[in-house]
Formats: C-alpha cells, structure tokens, sequence
C-alpha cells in the first residue's frame, strides 16, 4: 500500500472540496458559544460584589442565548461580524431564595435579578452533593449503624438521591444519603448498605433526618469487580482495538463551529444538558447554497423512575438533567476506546458553586466514522452482456459526549450523513442500582419484590429511562408546520377489479399543539416538519420526517407524583409553538418540583403552531427490568431515531459522492509512519 496516504484522503467527498473554497473566511466566533474560562470568572465577579455573601452558591451559569432573530441576523453579515452583546444567565441561592441574574459582560453589570417564588428548587452542584456525602461520617448515629452490621466505615461510600415530590408542602431543599460498601471491590452501586437513610438540608448543609430500619446482608463483593487490572484467567475473547482508516480528521472545526462533506453546524455545552447542537444547515448541490436544517437540539430532560414502592425506595424517580445536570455529569472521554483512534477532542467548562470555571477536558469528541455501511448501491443485470455495479460506502460524522448520573453511564451520539440525516444514538451502560435481600435464590422469594434476583443478595430494581430531546427544527427557514402522514387501508370498489384493498396516503396538518400529541404504535403515521411556503419543482412540500426508534410509554398512574413532574412523557411526540423560555420539558426547576411547569403543562395552551416558527419535542423510552448479563456491568444497549430529508432535496442529494474504499490492511495505532 504504497499510496495509502494520498488514496485515504481522496475518501472525502466532492462537494466536501466545493465548500471548503467558498467559505474561507470565518469568523471563529459565534454567538451561541458557550461561556468561556474568562467569561465564568467575570460572572463570579460581577455577582460576588453585588452580593458580597459567604453563603452565595452558584446552581447555574450558562450562556444567556441571544433572541433568535439577533442570531439569524449574525448569520445573514457576510462583512466584519462583531458578535451580540454576550450574556449569561445565573441561578443562585443565598438565604434560601433561589435568585434568577442576567449578567451583560460587555458593560460588566446586572441586567435584572429577580427571586423565583415558584416551585422547585435549581440543579443540584457538584460541591454540594460532595459536601453532603461527607456528612454522615461525623455523624454518630450513622457511624454506630455501620458499626452494629459489622462493617469497616472506612470502605463506606455515601451517594445523594433526589427526593421527589409526593404532595407534601414543600418547605426544605432536601437530598436523600444512602451508603455503598466498597470493601473489596470498586463497583460500589451492587454493594448497598440496605436500611439506612439520611435526610440532608441543603441550605444549611446538615442532617435533618436519619433513620435506620435494621440489617440486611452486604451483597457479595466476589464477581462484581470490572478493572481490567484486576481480572484473573481465563479472559474472553481479545478484541481488535481501533484500527486507522484515514489520515486527518476529515472536518474543519473554526471555533465551535464544524465544517464536514455537506454539513456545517455549531457545537455548543451547558452545565445543564452538556451537548447543544445548533445552526445545522446542508449544502445543496443543485441549488448551491447552504440550506437550513435544525436551528437547535439537545437532551432537554431525562426521567428515571425506579418501581420499587418501598418505604426506602419510592421516592427513587430522578430528572437526571434538571436535578443532577446532565453536562456537569459529562466525563473527559478516553482517547482510543470511547472514541476511534481518528477523534479529535473538545473540552468544556462549566461554574462550580463559588463561580470559579472547572474545566471537563475532552469532554466531546467528533470523529469520521468509516463503518463498513454501504451509502446506496445498485447492481444492473438486465442490460444483455453487460453487468453493471455502483457502490458508495458511507462515511459519516459523530459527536459523542458520556455523561455518568450516579451509576448509570449514558453515550449522547449526534451523527451526520452525507444523506441529509440525523441521527441520535443514546447507550445506556454502566451499573445497575440493586437493593440489598436476604435472598440467594427465586424459590426462597414469598413476597412481592421489585425486580430481579440478579446475583446473591442483590435484586436489580425495575425502571425506565425516557431522554426527551428538544428538536428546534427550521426546515428551510423559521415557518414551519407538523404534518403527519397517515396510511390509510381503502377498498377497492370497482368489481371488476380482483384485488380487494390498497393503503393511500392521507395527509393532515396539525393546526394546534393538540393535534401534534402524538402515541406512537402501531397506527401507521409518516411524522414530518414541512416548510408550508416552499416546495419542490414537482410540488411536494420540502420536509424532514422523524423515524422514531423502539417506543415506550409510561406506565405510571397519572395522577401519581413522578408522572406528573414527568408528563412530558405522556406523549411520545409533541409540537409546540418557539418560545426561548420553553426549552427544559420539565419545567426549569425541576428538584422537588410540582409539575407545574412542564410541557405538558404549557401545551394545554393549545396554541397554533401552523406555518410557525415551532419546535419538536420527541422522547426516547427504555423499559428496563434487569437481567443477569446487566450484572455486574451493563453491556451497552442502544436507542434512538433519525431525522431524515423528505421532499427536502430535488433527487438524492449522494449520488455526485464519491468514495473510495479504505485500504485493505489499515496500519494499527501503534505503528510508526
Ligand atoms: C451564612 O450562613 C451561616 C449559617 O446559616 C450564618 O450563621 C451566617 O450569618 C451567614 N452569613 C451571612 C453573611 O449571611
Ligand atoms: C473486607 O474484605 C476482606 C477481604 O475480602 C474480608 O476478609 C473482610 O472480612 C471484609 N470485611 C468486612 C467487614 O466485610
Ligand atoms: C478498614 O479499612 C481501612 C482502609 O482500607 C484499613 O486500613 C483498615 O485496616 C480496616 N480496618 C479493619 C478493622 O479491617
Ligand atoms: C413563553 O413561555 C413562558 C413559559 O411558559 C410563558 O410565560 C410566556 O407567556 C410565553 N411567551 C409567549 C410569547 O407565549
Ligand atoms: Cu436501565
């Protein structure tokens, strides 16, 4: 393989070429980059004097988004862009209150500031919930209860849980403690300390309930160890590790935004959600422009219920991004193994409770992925003594984050094709969460317990993990609508005809948010967001469809308290007109919330959202009662869906693509070049 460098690089595409050269000055700003290092400490500044308090903590600080009409009209200066004035947007406690500051860092100052009376409480920071898992160890009661089961306190691990909220009066942000035994082994999550609860107030950092309701056996440490280093024989089969399939990265990344084949795009982070993909627009060919796509998607919540209804266990139903913070859950990935061996690497910041900016180095990473698919194909064997073959291998581009919320460990893939979709790979991975039984095996079980026996003393609990994703689509430009296809069954009438049924297409526009609640099942229904004033030479409205993946619905009560703080999950599908202050399904303030303020909650609204500037909510859901193989590490388990161009493009948009195959022996990482 003598030409192995030139021959790699020509697998980028055509039009790939085509794009580099008509956009080489950029600006590497943009305005919806995420706060930087210096930004992070001007905010700390900035609120620090105006509120010169010991016991300020910062919940939240992130980019305050400029309106989206100043970022359309960034877009549209070709000539010297300076950016809008940057913002941030803070979330503090001080005395109790919960208190909402824009801070404007070109003039340095406070723009508003105002206390939230409303319900729920701010994102829980980090540097709390480690200050509250430190607790229990000067606490006497807790210290005599681990000593009564035997246990050595040293190799106890303390882990915060979110309490819920059950119809009480709200009067204390509170977080619940249970402990881990460690002692032998380092996968804490399957060792619980069984009986014991701690009750801690935030606000005063002290324990303010205990209780232990008596012992349960530790499970066993014994075939719960996942360190390599720590592994005996005999070892499974040895896995290829990644191999090298082209030279350079294959894109161009100017700032946060990224350039690569037909698609150019922002990438953003937040304390809150971690990933924001914003700005994703495709090159045309045909037309040859840059055609818009999705103004901004990312994880706008995640809900977690566990089924077990116990005393120690019911209140176990966290909103992984709005209590716990799904981008300051991310963790720095490793080169080689959480991505190829092509990734190139971003890292990201976000404020811990003093303000100061910690920095989650590799905290994204992008890369090309060359995964032996096949982009389209076609063998001709009609034409007499001639056979013709043409095939296109895919090549596309993935953005990858892992955020790790307690014991559960979730991949956020975002990949691009050179088709025109999108799409949303989530993996679930990691530990399971067990209770502590007395129980070694099924027959000796003669109560009702609420999952499964997956090992000595250890039930896996059932739960569900719904991701509700936050899709700000602007197909070919802001005014969209939500059209759903459905395939209806018709009979045939004419009695000559021996055929007795055929489906046609039977289109309706949704005119409210109410005709865009949508359960999917098994009525046969083509959801697509169309742009109602533009359309294709042959007629057909210009759109991009949505391919839900597998579907869950809840299977809670509705008028039980998680389901209602989690309605947003009601629906797999709603529409709802553009509104910045909508973005988190449920509800900004989510840690003991009420449910008030959820898009369930919004869309009773009902309002129209016909040739709207309007934004597609779609929910992921995994049912999940444990098996053994989940045990004592989960193998990944994937989901997800596609966003797809339909009627977007004239004719496929991949034919002019040209691909060569990668070379047949890659070189392994570790050879010399
Ligand atoms: C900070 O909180 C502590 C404990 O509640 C209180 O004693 C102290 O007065 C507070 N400091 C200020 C400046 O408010
Ligand atoms: C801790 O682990 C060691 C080694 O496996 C074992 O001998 C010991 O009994 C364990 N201690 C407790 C208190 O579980
Ligand atoms: C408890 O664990 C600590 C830390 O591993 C160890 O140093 C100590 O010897 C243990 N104590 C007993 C009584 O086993
Ligand atoms: C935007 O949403 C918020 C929260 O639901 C609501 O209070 C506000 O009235 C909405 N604005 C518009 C223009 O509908
Ligand atoms: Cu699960």
């Amino acid at each position: 393989m003598a030409s192995t460098k030139a021959s790699t690089i020509l697998l980028l595409f055509s039009i790939f070429i085509i794009t580099f050269s008509s956009t080489s000055c950029l600006n590497q700003y943009h305005p919806l980059d995420p706060l930087t290092q210096t930004e992070f400490n001007q905010v700390k500044t900035i609120i620090q004097n105006s509120y010169p308090s010991e016991n300020l903590t910062f919940q939240y600080v992130g980019l305050d988004e400029p309106k989206k009409s100043t970022v359309l009209s960034w877009n549209s200066k070709s000539t010297t862009k300076s950016r809008p004035p940057r913002r941030a947007s803070v979330v503090t406690r001080l005395n109790r209150e919960t208190h909402e500051i824009i801070v404007d860092l070109s003039t340095h100052s406070i723009v508003s500031s105002k206390v939230h009376n409303g319900n729920g409480y701010p994102l829980l920071t980090v540097d709390e919930q480690t200050l509250a898992n430190e607790l229990p160890f000067k606490y006497q009661p807790f210290i005599q209860s681990i000593k009564r089961r035997g246990l050595n306190i040293s190799q106890v691990v303390c882990s915060g849980f979110t309490v819920g909220w059950f119809g009480e009066k709200t009067t204390k942000r509170v977080l619940k403690i249970n402990s881990f035994y460690t002692n032998g082994t380092v996968n804490l999550f399957v060792r619980p300390v069984e009986g014991i609860t701690l009750v801690i107030d935030l606000d005063m950092m002290k324990i303010v309930g205990y209780r232990d309701r008596g012992m349960v056996p530790v499970p066993r440490a014994e075939g719960t160890e996942y360190q390599a280093s720590k592994q005996k024989p005999p070892y499974g089969p040895l896995l290829n590790g990644a191999s090298v399939l082209s030279e350079g990265d294959g894109f161009v990344l100017n700032g946060n935004t990224i350039r690569w084949a037909n698609w150019v795009f922002h990438i953003g982070f937040d304390v809150r959600t971690g990933t924001i993909i914003s700005q994703a627009s495709i090159y045309d060919l045909q037309k040859q422009q840059y055609r818009r796509v999705l103004y901004r998607g990312f994880v706008s919540e995640l809900f977690v219920p566990y089924m077990n209804p116990t005393a120690e266990w019911y209140y176990k139903t966290f909103f992984d991004n709005g209590e716990f913070g799904f981008g300051q859950s991310t963790v720095s990935l490793e080169p080689l193994t959480d991505c190829p061996n092509n990734a190139k690497f971003i890292d990201a910041y976000y404020a811990s409770q003093d303000g100061t900016p910690v920095k989650i180095s590799n905290a994204i990473c992008i890369f090309e992925r060359h995964a032996g698919n096949i982009l389209w194909r076609h063998t001709e064997v009609t034409i007499p003594d001639e056979v013709i073959t043409e095939v296109r291998s895919e090549v596309t581009l993935v953005v990858r984050m892992v955020a790790v919320v307690g014991n559960y460990d979730y991949i956020i893939d975002w990949e691009f094709k050179p088709s025109g979709s999108i799409k949303l790979d989530i993996g679930l991975t990691g530990v399971l969460e067990t209770e502590g039984v007395t129980y070694t095996h099924k027959d000796q079980i003669n109560e009702e317990v609420y999952g499964t026996l997956v090992a000595d003393n250890t039930i896996a609990v059932n739960h569900d993990h719904f991701l509700t994703y936050y899709l700000d689509l602007d197909v070919d430009g802001e005014a969209n609508s939500f059209v759903k296809n459905n395939l209806v069954t018709k009979r045939v009438t004419d009695p000559s005809i021996p055929r007795k049924s055929y489906w046609t297409v039977v289109s309706e526009t949704a005119k409210t948010e109410s005709d865009a609640k949508i359960h999917l099942g098994l009525k046969p229904t083509e959801l697509v967001v169309v742009n109602p004033n533009k359309r294709t030479k042959p007629g057909n409205l210009i759109g991009y469809r949505l391919i839900p993946g597998a579907v869950a619905a809840p299977l809670l009560l509705e008028d039980d308290y998680p389901q209602i703080r989690g309605a947003f999950t009601k629906y797999n599908v709603w529409v709802t007109p553009y509104n910045k202050s909508e973005q988190w399904a449920g509800g900004q303030y989510v840690d003991q919330s009420k449910g008030d303020d959820t898009l369930a909650v919004w869309s009773l609204r009902d309002r129209e959202i016909e040739n709207k500037d309007i934004v597609l909510w779609y929910t992921v859901g995994f049912h999940h009662p444990p098996c053994q193989e989940d045990f004592p590490m989960m193998p990944t388990l994937s989901g997800g869906f596609e966003l797809r161009p339909t009627n977007f493009f004239e004719s496929s948009p991949v034919l002019k693509v040209r691909t060569k195959p990668p070379p047949k022996h890659a070189p392994s990482p570790n050879c010399t070049k």
